[in-house]
C-alpha cells in the first residue's frame, strides 16, 4: 500500500551489512566491500546482502558536496605513517590514539591513487620544478608523479567534481540496487537478546511516505560530524552559511550514544579560522600562497604573540603550533581591540610574482579564485559583492562558530577498536588478544565501536583527526573489510529488534501526528501553543550553546556555573523537543536532525564539564580552569549514555604514546 502523510508505508529489509551515510567514509566502504563480500558468499553458501542509505544524493552529499581544492592527507615518500601520527598528536594537544593515526597513515595514499585513477586531476611538479594543474597529463602519483604540495601533508587538486568522482566509483562497485538515497536514519535498534549489540536501524524517506526498518548483522555508521548546534556567525540574511556542511547534524554521535557506544573526546571541537562571512578555508592561503595573517595595524600575531605558546604543551617547541593555539594567538588581538584580522593576500601574491614564471603566476592568480570556486563558492560571492581582488585588497579572517568533527582538525567521536598489528608489546593486553596495544584499544575488529556489530569511520572515529577526505575514505575501506569478517564470525546469529515495528513507527512519526492533531487550533500555522517548529527549536539550542557553552557570544569562554545553567536549559529543551511538529517530510527531517543535534550538544557540554582544564585554548576556555593540566588531564575523556535513564557516565581513560613525539620538537637553539 502506498503511504500517505501521517500514515507511511512500512518497508522491512534484512541485510548482512548496512552502510549509513554516503560521504567519503561510506563511499570508501562501498568501493572496498564487494570483493570481500563475494569471498564471504562462498563460505556462507548464500548471497551476502549489503545496503547503503544516504539522507541525500551521493553525488553531492556530505562535506565534500561542493568539492575541494586540496587533499589534506597524502603521506608520499618523504614522510612515514609515524610522522603522520606525530603531527596528528601535536595538532590535537597530545591526546590522540597513535594506533589509529598510524594505521590510517599507512593506508591513505592508496585511496588517493584510486581517486586519480577514477579521474580526479591532481596537480604535479615537472622535472624542472614547475607546477602544473591536473590537466597537464604528467605521470600519475602511483607511477612516481610528483604532487604539488601546498603543505607537508596536503596536495593540490582540481576538485570541483571530487565527490561526484568518488561517489561514481562507489555506486559502480555496489550497484544502484543496493543504494537507497534520501533516506534519513533516525535511530539504531539494539538486539533483543543482547543489549550490547546492534541489530538494525530505522529511518524514513524524505521524498515518499515510506518508513524503512532494516535488520543488519553489522552497521557502518558514518553520517559525518555536527554543525549548527552553536549559533552561527551568519544569522539573518546570512543564515544557512557555515564552513562545515549544515547537513552534518550529529547523527553519528547521537545514534551511537543511544545505542550504548562509548564516545571519546566529545569536549573537543574545531573552531577554524576562516575568511569572514563566506567561510572560505585558509589552508591554501597559508601554505600554498605563503600568506601571513595580521592584526589591524599589520603586525603578524603569530610572531608578536609567540610567547603565549610557552604556556601550553609542547611549550613553544612545536615546529608548527597546533590549530587551536594559532587561534589563541589571533584571539588575543581581537579581544584586546586590535581587530580586524587580515589575511595579507596582497603581499603574498606580490612576493610569489618575484619567484615564479609568468605562466605559474597567472595560474596562481586564477587559483586564488578557483580555490573557493572548487569548495566554498559563497566566498567568491562575497569577494565579488565586496569588490575584492585578492592581489589588490586584503580579506578579513574570523574564527567561526564551533563544529564537532573527528576527521578534520578535531578529534571528537566514538571509541573504536584499533588495528591488530600495531604497537609495542604490552603486558596489559586482554586475554586472547595479541599483546600489542594498551588494554581497551583493540577488541578484534578495526573500526568497531564498543557496541557489537556497530562500526564507524571518518568523522565518527574519535581520538584521531586529520584524516580529511582521503583518510575518511581509507578508514571506510578498512571498516568494510573488518565488517565482512565480523559477519562471517557471527554467521549463525540472527538479529532481532528490541523494539516493535509499531512502536518505532509511532515514535518516528510523532512530530507529524502532533501537527495533524493540533494544526487547526490556531489560524497561523507557525503559532500554536501545542507545538514548536523545528526551526524555532534549533534557534533555542543554538542560543543555549552559544551563550553558555563557549560559543562566539562569549569569545569561546565558559565556566562551571555557566555549564550548570546550560545543563538545566538543555533538560527543558529536551522536554520541549518532544513537542516538535512536522508539517511535511522536510520538517520531519529537520525535527530529527534537531534531536540528533541536542544529544550531541549535551555530550559536548558534559565532556567540557568533566574535563577540569582548558585543553584547547583558542577553541574553548574554561575560565575557572584556564590552564592545561598535564598531570591530571593528559588522558582521554570518554562517556557512555544510557538511553533508558537518559544519564551520561563520563570517565577518564589512560593515554599512551606509541610513537616517540620528541621528533616533533624544534632542534635546540645554540
Ligand atoms: O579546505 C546521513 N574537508 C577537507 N578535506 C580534505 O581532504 N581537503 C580539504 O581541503 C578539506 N577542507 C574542507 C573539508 C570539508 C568542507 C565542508 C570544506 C572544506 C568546506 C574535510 C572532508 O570533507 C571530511 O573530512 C570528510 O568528508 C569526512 O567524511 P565522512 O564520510 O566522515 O563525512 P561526510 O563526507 O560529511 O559524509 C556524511 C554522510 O552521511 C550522510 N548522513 N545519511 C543517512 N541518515 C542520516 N541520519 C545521515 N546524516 C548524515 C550525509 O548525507 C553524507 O552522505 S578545508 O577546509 O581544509
Ligand atoms: P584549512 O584550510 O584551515 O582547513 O587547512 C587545510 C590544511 O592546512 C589542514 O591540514 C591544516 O592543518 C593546514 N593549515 C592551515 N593553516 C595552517 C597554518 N597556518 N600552518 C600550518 N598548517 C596549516
Amino acid at each position: 500500500m502506498a503511504g500517505e502523510f501521517g500514515n507511511p508505508e512500512v518497508i522491512q529489509e534484512e541485510v548482512d551489512i548496512l552502510l549509513i551515510g554516503g560521504g567519503m567514509a561510506c563511499c570508501g566502504a562501498a568501493y572496498e566491500i564487494m570483493p570481500w563480500a563475494k569471498a564471504a558468499e562462498a563460505k556462507l553458501g548464500r548471497e551476502f546482502k549489503i545496503k547503503l542509505v544516504d539522507k541525500a544524493a551521493m553525488d553531492r552529499s556530505g562535506a565534500v558536496a561542493q568539492g575541494l581544492s586540496a587533499i589534506n592527507t597524502y603521506i608520499g615518500d618523504a614522510q612515514d605513517p609515524a610522522d603522520y601520527a606525530r603531527m596528528v598528536s601535536n595538532d590535537l594537544m597530545g591526546i590522540t590514539r597513535d594506533d589509529l593515526a598510524y594505521d590510517l597513515g599507512r593506508h591513505v595514499d592508496e585511496s588517493v591513487h584510486l581517486f586519480e585513477e577514477w579521474g580526479l586531476p591532481i596537480w604535479k611538479t615537472d622535472e624542472n620544478g614547475e607546477r602544473h594543474d591536473g590537466s597537464k597529463g604528467l605521470p600519475a602519483l602511483k607511477d612516481g608523479g610528483k604532487p604539488v604540495r601546498s603543505g607537508k601533508w596536503q596536495i593540490m587538486i582540481n576538485g570541483e567534481s571530487y565527490k561526484w568522482i568518488v561517489a561514481e566509483a562507489a555506486k559502480k562497485a555496489i550497484g544502484s540496487e543496493r543504494i537507497a538515497e534520501r533516506v534519513f536514519i533516525v535511530k539504531l535498534v539494539n538486539d533483543k537478546n543482547d543489549k550490547g549489540r546492534v541489530a538494525g536501524a530505522v529511518g524514513f524517506s524524505t521524498r515518499d511516505h515510506k518508513l524503512m526498518v532494516y535488520k543488519a548483522k553489522a552497521i557502518l555508521l558514518a553520517a559525518g560530524g555536527c554543525v549548527n548546534i552553536f549559533r552561527p556567525r551568519s544569522v539573518g540574511e546570512g543564515t544557512g552559511r557555515a564552513w562545515y556542511p549544515v547537513w552534518n547534524s550529529g547523527s553519528t554521535y547521537s545514534m551511537a550514544a543511544e545505542a550504548g557506544a562509548e564516545l571519546t573526546m566529545m569536549e573537543n571541537r574545531f573552531v577554524p579560522a576562516r575568511f569572514k562571512d563566506g567561510y572560505g578555508p585558509v589552508g591554501a592561503w597559508f601554505l600554498l600562497f605563503k600568506s601571513q595573517a595580521t592584526n589591524a595595524t599589520g603586525e603578524v600575531y603569530m610572531v608578536k604573540n609567540k610567547e603565549l605558546l610557552n604556556d601550553y604543551p609542547p611549550y613553544g617547541q612545536a615546529a608548527v603550533p597546533a590549530s587551536c593555539l594559532r587561534n589563541h594567538l589571533m584571539l588575543k588581538e581581537m579581544k584586546e581591540g586590535r581587530g580586524p584580522i587580515w589575511m595579507d593576500t596582497v603581499t603574498a601574491l606580490a612576493k610569489l610574482k618575484e619567484t615564479l614564471s609568468p605562466r605559474e603566476v597567472k595560474h596562481l592568480e586564477a587559483e586564488a579564485w578557483e580555490d573557493f570556486l572548487d569548495m566554498c563558492v559563497g566566498q567568491c560571492g562575497i569577494w565579488v559583492g565586496e569588490n575584492v581582488e585578492p592581489e589588490k585588497k586584503n580579506s578579513e579572517l574570523m574564527p567561526t562558530e564551533p563544529y564537532l568533527l573527528g576527521s578534520h582538525s578535531g578529534c571528537c567521536g566514538i571509541w573504536t577498536s584499533g588495528p591488530t598489528d600495531v604497537g609495542a608489546p604490552t603486558d596489559e593486553a586482554l586475554p586472547g588478544v595479541p599483546a600489542h596495544l594498551p588494554k581497551g584499544w583493540n577488541w578484534g575488529y578495526r573500526g568497531m565501536t564498543t557496541v557489537k556489530g556497530l562500526f564507524t569511520a571518518g568523522d565518527g572515529v574519535g581520538a584521531s583527526g586529520h584524516k580529511f577526505s582521503s583518510g575518511s575514505h581509507a578508514e571506510g575501506r578498512m571498516a568494510a573489510k573488518s565488517m565482512v569478517q565480523y559477519v562471517l564470525d557471527n554467521k549463525d546469529w540472527t538479529p532481532e529488534l528490541d523494539t516493535s515495528v509499531d512502536e518505532l513507527v509511532e515514535e518516528i512519526y510523532r512530530p507529524v501526528r502532533t501537527f495533524l492533531q493540533f494544526k487547526d487550533y490556531s489560524t497561523a500555522i507557525d503559532v500554536n501553543p501545542n507545538y514548536i517548529t523545528p526551526k524555532m527549536l534549533q534557534f533555542r539550542l543554538q542560543k543555549i550553546m552559544d551563550e553558555y557553552v563557549a560559543g562566539v557570544a562569549t569569545y569561546y569562554t565558559t565556566n562551571e556555573h555557566m555549564l550548570k545553567v546550560a545543563s538545566e536549559k538543555l533538560d527543558m529543551l529536551k522536554e520541549d523537543a518532544l513537542k516538535m511538529r512536522a508539517k511535511d517530510l522536510h520538517e520531519l527531517l529537520r525535527a530529527w536532525e534537531n534531536y540528533h543535534r541536542i544529544l550531541t550538544a549535551e555530550a559536548h557540554m558534559k565532556h567540557i564539564q568533566f574535563r577540569e582544564e582548558s585543553r584547547y585554548p583558542g577553541f574553548y576556555y574554561r575560565m575557572d580552569k584556564n590552564f592545561v593540566d598535564e598531570e591530571n588531564w593528559h588522558c582521554f575523556v570518554n562517556s557512555i549514555y544510557d538511553k533508558n535513564t537518559k544519564q551520561w557516565t563520563v570517565f577518564k581513560r589512560a593515554h599512551v604514546d606509541l610513537v616517540d613525539k620528541s621528533k616533533l620538537f624544534k632542534p635546540a637553539a645554540h
